[in-house]
């Protein structure tokens, strides 16, 4: 049997999905423009109006909005209500600049945790189910979504944010978790935590993890679903659209439905700006339908990904994205290679290796340097040192192979690299610090 949670719009008709976006989109334009003076003003540099948006092909008359736009915008500037009508904030962590404040009136917290509620039950959720949400509570949207959103359902939810994994696990085994949310990087420290304690995947009643909030790749998947015992599904989303929700994983586990009732996706060219066909690799433009606090349109997200209108065998009809392959921003450039930490990651898991790893960059006499520190199992730190050595060559070659470039491989023992609770740092690049 197949269950949705709002079956009629997750199944509905191409013709009756475009309608309903038309019809939003026609209104969300005209709010933003009559409510929001940032708008107001770039669609007026654009010479665009609200009457020139009359359906989905209009749209890219309108301006793109980038994170920049939000930052210039903070705190209020792009405020779609008056205050007094919010009744939430969340927020992005701020690592890499201002914060981005996301507003929230009760209608839209609402159906941003009908979205979460979808992607719990397209994980297989019910109410009989004992919802482990172990996404940070707080500012971060993980916690706040996935919690909403198995209230919806009716699970039993246990909100136990991040942290504290000994307690995690005790909760998980006494109170029966049966669905865990969090990050795929903590999801895999659970497992690995578990099995230290001599807790094998069937000793816990998990029957499915919603993973989402940072890259990870098939080879990962494979590992958490080993290590846990469960079906792991992806869900994907930014603070700047509500949270996590916007896109979802069905049990085909191949590719996340969007929310197209609720977002309207494009692809564009991250260089020009300009929209892709259907099918092309691009950057995800995002435009919220019906948030009424913190609208946006043509969000440019960053995340580089593929639509795919292929018919699911799950039922839904809404478009698919394939998981973001990397962000056109966070993309590195070593010795003028472009290098995607999900590359590296990918040949690791290949390799046998685990997805503990941390990539550093740094330049040295005006060239760049490249290492990645890669954790060992307990049974390969026993090797001799001329195996360990060995192995680091062969990860080398794996490498180069795959990014045209080697990096220099050091094993390091089991532990070493210092475990996140939630997005793991995958990255450190030393080369910004000294510019
Ligand atoms: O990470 C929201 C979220 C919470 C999504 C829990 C899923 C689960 P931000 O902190 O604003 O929001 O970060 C958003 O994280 O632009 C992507 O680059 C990345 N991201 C989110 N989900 C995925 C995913 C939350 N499933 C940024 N796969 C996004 C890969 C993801 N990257």
């Amino acid at each position: 049997m197949k269950n949705y949670y709002q079956k009629e719009i997750e199944t509905a008709s191409r013709e009756d999905i475009i309608r309903i976006q038309e019809e939003k989109l026609i209104k969300q334009v005209r709010h933003v423009y009559d409510r929001v003076p940032y708008y107001r003003n770039m669609m007026e540099e654009k010479g665009v109006e609200p009457g020139d948006i009359r359906g989905l092909e209009d749209i890219h008359r309108m301006p793109f909005l980038c994170k920049d736009d939000l930052r210039e915008a903070y705190p209020y500037g792009l405020l779609g209500t008056d205050l007094k009508n919010c009744v939430r904030i969340q927020s992005t962590s701020g690592t890499t600049g201002k914060r981005v404040i996301a507003f929230y009136t009760q209608k839209d917290v609402d159906l941003w945790e009908e979205c979460c509620a979808r992607a719990i039950v397209a994980a297989g959720g019910s109410d009989e189910d004992v919802c482990h949400v172990a996404y940070g509570y707080g500012l971060f949207t993980g916690g706040a979504g996935l919690n909403g959103g198995a209230h919806k359902v009716g699970c039993l939810t246990l909100p136990m944010s991040s942290g504290n994994t000994d307690r995690q696990i005790r909760f998980m085994m006494d109170m029966g978790s049966t669905i865990l949310c969090c990050t795929p990087s903590y999801a895999a420290y659970l497992g690995e935590t578990m099995a230290e304690q001599q807790i094998l995947p069937e000793d816990n009643k998990l029957k499915a993890g919603i993973f989402g909030a940072e890259p990870w790749t098939e080879e990962m998947r494979q590992s958490i679903e080993k290590s846990l015992g469960i079906k792991a599904y992806d869900i994907y989303g930014l603070t700047e659209t509500s949270g996590p929700g916007v896109a979802f994983e069905c049990e085909e586990q191949n590719g996340m439905h969007i929310n197209e009732d609720h977002f309207y996706a494009e692809i564009v060219d991250p260089d020009t700006g300009e929209v892709l066909p259907e099918g092309s690799r691009g950057e995800l433009v995002l435009t919220s339908l019906d948030k009424e606090a913190f609208p946006l349109l043509r969000y440019r997200t960053r995340d580089i990904c593929i639509l795919s209108r292929e018919e699911c065998t799950c039922g839904r009809t809404h478009v698919k994205m394939t998981k973001p392959m990397g962000r056109s921003d966070d993309m590195l450039i070593i010795r003028g290679v472009n290098v995607f930490p999900s590359q590296i990651e990918a040949v690791l898991l290949k390799e046998g290796y685990s997805p503990n790893y941390q990539m550093e960059i740094d330049r040295k006499n005006n060239t760049d340097t490249f290492d990645v520190y890669v954790e060992m199992s307990e049974l390969q730190m026993s090797d001799r040192i001329s195996d360990i050595q060995k192995r680091e060559k062969e990860i080398e070659a794996s490498m180069r192979a795959m990014l045209g470039i080697g990096p220099k491989i050091h094993l390091v023992p089991l532990k070493s690299i210092a475990r996140s609770e939630g997005k793991a740092v995958r990255v450190v690049d030393k080369r910004k610090l000294h510019d």
